[in-house]
């Protein structure tokens, strides 16, 4: 094999050290919440560009890394967004577009089709998937397992910007392609997911919801003791 390689610069931890690490880290993920109410307070664009920085470090198929993120902070691109948004959001909840059974699902979140967060919040992210590539000579070049690298990457992002003390929301207004033509991207890309970015409103409430235990998500194969 003609495969050139590198030595794996892994550091390998003494057991107390990494049940340490990963209870510490769960601790801090479990408190992430996706909020709603941001506050206007600036947040300097080396944080956000850290934290893409951080998603675009996500595992991908054939290594494609088929992600493309646009940073928003210009207040009119902004305003432009969330005027889209909404105008699509009261099809779904006003205009009858949201079936029922979607209706009774997101009830508990108390979501409505105004987003004034969009205008408030310092940055919002969108997030597009390269659903193939265009080489520098212009060719096409198949992607592997989009949905599941920008998937990956997108958690990772969400996961990067807590650690840092940020706030987001995972959004995927529906539908989304007028962000292709907000942001003049090119054909080979579709928006997945928008993030609006910032810290949470001094009076920020988020809906009371539980994460299910881990029995709930969890298949011990074969079944026996924990731990066992
Ligand atoms: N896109 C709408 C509705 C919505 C859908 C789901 I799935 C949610 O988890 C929350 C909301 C909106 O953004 O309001």
């Amino acid at each position: 094999m003609d495969v050139k390689t590198v030595e794996y610069d892994f550091t390998r931890r003494g057991a107390a050290d990494m049940l340490g690490r990963a209870e510490h880290f769960y601790e801090l993920m479990s408190r992430r919440r996706s909020i709603r109410e941001f506050a206007p307070d600036p947040v300097p664009a080396e944080l956000v560009e850290m934290a893409i920085r951080t998603a675009a470090t996500a595992p991908s198929g054939a290594n494609r890394q088929p992600w493309t993120f646009v940073m928003v902070g210009e207040p009119a691109i902004k305003a432009r967004i969330r005027r889209a948004v909404e105008d699509e959001e009261r099809e779904n909840y006003d205009g009858g577009r949201l079936p029922n059974s979607w209706r009774e699902a997101i009830r508990p979140l108390a979501t409505t089709a105004s987003k004034p967060y969009l205008e408030i919040v310092p940055w919002i992210v969108v997030l597009f998937e390269q659903r193939y590539s265009i080489t520098p000579d212009g060719d096409t070049r198949k992607n592997y397992y989009v949905k599941e690298s920008v998937g990956i990457a997108a958690g990772v992002f969400v996961t990067a910007l807590h650690n840092m003390g940020l706030a987001t929301l995972t959004h995927t207004p529906s539908p989304m392609a007028f962000l292709t033509r907000v942001f003049d991207r090119p054909e080979n890309e579709r928006p997945f997911a928008l993030f609006p970015v910032g810290y949470p409103a001094a009076e920020c409430r988020v809906p009371d919801i539980e994460r299910k235990p881990l029995d709930d998500v969890l298949v011990r194969f074969p079944g026996g003791p924990a731990g066992g």
